[in-house]
């Protein structure tokens, strides 16, 4: 399964709907970027059970967007179990942080503390991510972007003021967000509401 998914995730989003996975990727929000009202939350599986990611993460410290199944993420609460069960080198600076390499190609990787550390959510799904489905809005800190397109990192603004957009291109990562210009003043810690993967 876990290598099917794998393939899955090469082919991209596009082929998993093809294969009658549409309403996977529905519940996603990668459709038609349905409103706040219109969504629900994430669903993921962590620790055995099936949790509404919006309301919170329950202890996981990474959760996975996953490409087909049931649920729309997977959620660890141990590094190292994460690194097994997704095939990623144990090696790390220090027992429990993260590194960038915690993110594997194809996907857009958040974190919630600077130099890609602590809460990490992995999306791979092409389309509109609302982090509020994850409970992850306002709190990334540094993201990386390894696709091989760019990705869109969105501050929602009420009407008539323009969403800000900022557009990581592919490859790229920004360990600090705090020193990344905001439009208007300030900086992007804490901002992205949504992220669009193109
Ligand atoms: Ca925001």
């Amino acid at each position: 399964m876990r290598k099917l998914q794998r393939v899955l995730a090469v082919i991209g989003a596009s082929a998993a709907i093809t294969a009658g996975m549409a309403t996977a990727a529905q519940a996603a929000g990668t459709a038609d970027a349905p409103t706040k009202s219109e969504r629900t939350g994430a669903t993921a599986e962590y620790n055995g059970k099936i949790i509404d990611l919006s309301q919170g993460w329950q202890g996981a410290t990474v959760c996975v967007e996953q490409v087909a199944g049931d649920v729309d993420f997977r959620c660890y609460d141990e590094v190292s179990t994460y690194r097994s069960a997704e095939a990623l080198p144990q090696a790390e600076p220090e027992f429990g942080v993260f590194a960038k390499s915690d993110c594997p190609s194809n996907n857009l990787c958040l974190w919630a503390n600077k130099n890609y550390r602590a809460a990490m959510v992995r999306f791979v799904r092409r389309g509109t991510h609302h982090l509020d489905d994850v409970d992850f809005r306002d709190k990334a800190t540094s993201v990386y972007n390894r696709r091989t397109s760019n990705s869109d990192l969105i501050d929602s603004r009420s009407f008539p003021v323009q969403d800000r957009v900022f557009t990581i291109k592919n490859g790229g990562s920004i360990a600090d967000l705090g020193l990344i210009h905001y439009p208007g003043g300030g900086h992007w810690n804490n901002k992205i509401d949504i992220v669009r993967l193109n």
